[in-house]
């Protein structure tokens, strides 16, 4: 919400990153968009739903999961990146700075980076760039994750990390605290307690929780059961997150179901 006390208050809903993964392993729709057809489709469903960015990505970074070449992974999102990029703000989910390169030469806006290493090739390409914090790399990220303070920590990587690229002159900086990226259900849920800390620095937040693991587990013990629901089957933990991120002041959530996280924009704001 934004105004003035005593002016008119002007509410100004977060907006929605659709997830589209072209990739055979992605934890929730691994496999389901490998075929550029179907991506691009998928794609243009998230923008009829009301995303104001669709995520491309090509290599899963799940917990445990093997690296992909950066051929591959320019051979999956390339396609698929092409095919959107007139009709909506593309984002290229990457590590790899090769990828990032052909993605944002075939019209990707943003690059998504969980390495948060590529803030100067995202300035010397004139693109806005996320800086997204993890601990350690996708196939070791969780073996016991540890910090002192999670979210002192996590905030003052990003903010130097920001720093960086605006000085670099990136125009576009997002800081994301990489939800599940190392970190413990305790920590993703401390993460999510001190999302007000990390919008107070002053960068704009972007939070992807969508479907992740923590989710399954709380999920499932609200049911009684053990072990974790399907990631298809917990979608109420993702919009009630995007609701509270949203609350925080939060302005950015990526999401799998883009039509449930824009009604919680609308009616959070
Ligand atoms: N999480 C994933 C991938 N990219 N980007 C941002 N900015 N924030 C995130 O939290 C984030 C991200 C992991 O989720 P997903 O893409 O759904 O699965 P996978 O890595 O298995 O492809």
């Amino acid at each position: 919400m934004a105004g003035s006390p005593d002016g008119p208050r002007v509410y100004v809903p977060g907006a929605v990153m659709g997830v589209l993964n072209v990739t055979p392993d992605s934890f929730s729709d691994g496999g389901r968009f490998l075929d550029p057809e179907a991506a691009v489709a998928h794609g243009l469903r998230l923008i009829d739903e009301g995303a104001e960015i669709v995520d491309v990505g090509g290599e899963s970074t799940r917990p445990g999961a093997d690296p992909v070449g950066p051929d591959e992974e320019i051979r999956r999102v390339l396609p698929v990146v092409a095919g959107l990029a007139d009709k909506v703000r593309v984002s290229i989910d990457t590590r790899h700075p090769e990828v990032a390169r052909v993605a944002v030469a075939e019209g990707a806006e943003i690059i998504n980076d969980i390495s948060a290493c590529l803030g100067s090739l995202a300035a010397e390409l004139g693109v806005g760039w996320v800086a997204i914090h993890m601990l350690g790399d996708p196939r070791t990220m969780q073996d016991d994750p540890t910090y002192g303070d999670v979210v002192a920590e996590v905030s003052a990587f990003l903010v130097e990390r920001a720093e960086r690229a605006a000085e670099a002159g990136v125009a576009e900086v997002w800081i994301d605290p990489g939800i599940g990226f190392g970190k413990t259900t305790r920590h993703n849920l401390e993460l999510l307690a001190g999302l007000e800390a990390l919008v107070d620095t002053g960068w704009p937040v972007l939070v992807g929780a969508s479907r992740k693991r923590f989710l399954g587990e709380l999920a499932a013990a609200s049911d009684g059961i053990d072990g974790l629901t399907p990631p298809d089957d917990r979608r109420e933990g993702s919009v009630a997150v995007a609701a509270w991120a949203f609350h925080c002041g939060v302005r950015l959530v990526r999401a799998h179901d883009v039509r449930s996280t824009v009604q919680a924009a609308q009616v959070v704001g």
